[in-house]
């Protein structure tokens, strides 16, 4: 039997915000991901920083934390065969200018800064943050529970 593999993806605070959960979750069903884990949670600056860490020196960096904790996100863990790739696929290019129309960003999205959806680029990465969002310490790095859901929805 060929490997299966786990991906890490999250839908963004914009995402999260217009409603989009659902028709992302489809999409990943549809293709034919088996869901591992899904979780709402308001995550702090320390683990947007951390999941982030590589990008620490761009001149977008404070942007983007600010960003990823300004409300609720959807952290999933998908897996299936050749997970990472096919997610990655599945999720379009990272400025939605250039995403592919049929692709989650290349449908839902306008602009990089507000690409609504997040997928792990390798094997690596998506073990290290399936770690960092649903690991041991993952607990710690909540900025609130369902008060950042309340707050972000009005
Ligand atoms: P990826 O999300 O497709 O893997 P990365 O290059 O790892 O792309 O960038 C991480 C995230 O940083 C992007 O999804 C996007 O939210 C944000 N980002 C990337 N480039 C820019 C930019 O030029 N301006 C603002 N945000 C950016």
């Amino acid at each position: 039997m060929q490997q299966q593999e786990q991906t890490f993806v999250m839908v963004k605070p914009d995402g999260v915000l217009r409603g989009l959960i659902g028709a992302i979750v489809s999409r990943f069903e549809q293709k034919g991901f088996k869901l591992a884990a899904i979780e709402i949670l308001t995550i702090d600056r320390a683990l947007a920083e951390r999941h982030y860490g590589e990008l620490r020196a761009k001149p977008f960096f404070g942007e983007l934390v600010a960003y990823l904790t300004s409300g609720p996100v959807c952290a999933m863990i998908w897996q299936g065969l050749h997970a990472v790739e096919n997610a990655r696929a599945l999720i379009g290019k990272t400025n939605p200018v250039e995403a592919a129309p049929g692709t989650i960003r290349g449908d839902f999205a306008m602009d990089i800064a507000g690409n609504i959806v997040h997928g792990s680029d390798s094997a690596a990465s998506a073990e290290r943050e399936i770690g960092l969002f649903f690991g041991r310490t993952a607990d710690d790095h909540r900025a609130g529970w369902l008060a950042g859901l309340d707050e972000a929805h009005g």
